[in-house]
């Protein structure tokens, strides 16, 4: 199976449930799994999740970056559990105690997989998040949780994180692609997966985009590793 995620994040004005079924069709077979975030759940609304992503063998990551108290997040992973979802993604700020504790207890109890973002794609990131990037990870692995963002834009970050958690995290990168990572840079430092929206979701032909980028990552996965 791949090492790609894909985001579906619809622009504005596409016809979005066909927008959606028809790029769950075509990339199903070669996705290791699907991201959903904002720009699709607050337009088909939480409850179409099941039916939109009934014919999909992958997991779907639920990408709303959490950052609220624990019992609110808690509220929402139950929404996320009844609509079929695998992951939920939240922000590593919001710190433990009545945050993150609450919504890995919930989240485990649901069987839903939680995964902290310690790292952004874009250059903010470094103004206030980064600073932190440590701290997050340890308590990433103090929650136990099962995985953790951060940035293929930035491998040196990744190459930390993967230092940082050993073995113990998985390692979903965002950035490649429309955000100018190449297939397989992260990977190539340590991280698991790669999340790869726009370049394949907004492509004249999806599934040859995909395809594409898959033997890219391969590529460069093989040569990094020779
Ligand atoms: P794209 O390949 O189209 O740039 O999409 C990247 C996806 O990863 C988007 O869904 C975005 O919300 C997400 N993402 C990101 O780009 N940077 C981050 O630091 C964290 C993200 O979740």
């Amino acid at each position: 199976m791949s090492k790609v995620v894909i985001a579906l994040d619809p622009p504005p004005k596409a016809e979005i449930e066909k927008w959606v079924r028809e790029r769950v069709d075509y990339l199903d077979e070669l996705a290791s799994s699907f991201k959903v975030g904002l720009p699709l759940v607050l337009r088909t609304g939480v409850h179409r999740l099941r039916d939109l992503f009934s014919v999909s063998s992958k997991p779907l990551i639920a990408d709303l970056k959490l950052a609220d108290i624990g019992d609110i997040m808690a509220y929402v992973v139950e929404a996320l559990a009844d609509a079929g979802v695998s992951a939920v993604i939240s922000h590593a700020f919001v710190g433990r105690r009545g945050a993150l504790d609450v919504l890995v207890r919930k989240s485990e109890e649901l069987g839903i997989k939680p995964v902290l973002v310690v790292s952004m794609s874009h250059p903010g990131s470094t103004e206030f998040i980064d600073k932190h990037l440590s701290e997050f990870v340890n308590m990433a692995l103090e929650l136990r949780v099962w995985g953790v963002v951060a940035p293929a834009t930035r491998r040196e970050v990744i190459s930390r994180v993967r230092e940082l958690a050993g073995s113990e995290l998985r390692i979903f990168s965002p950035g490649v692609g429309a955000q100018g990572a190449e297939p397989g840079s992260a990977i190539c430092c340590g991280a698991d997966y790669e999340i790869v929206g726009r370049a394949v979701t907004n492509s004249p032909n999806p599934r040859e985009a995909l395809e594409r980028i898959i033997y890219e990552q391969e590529r460069r996965v093989r040569e990094c590793r020779s």
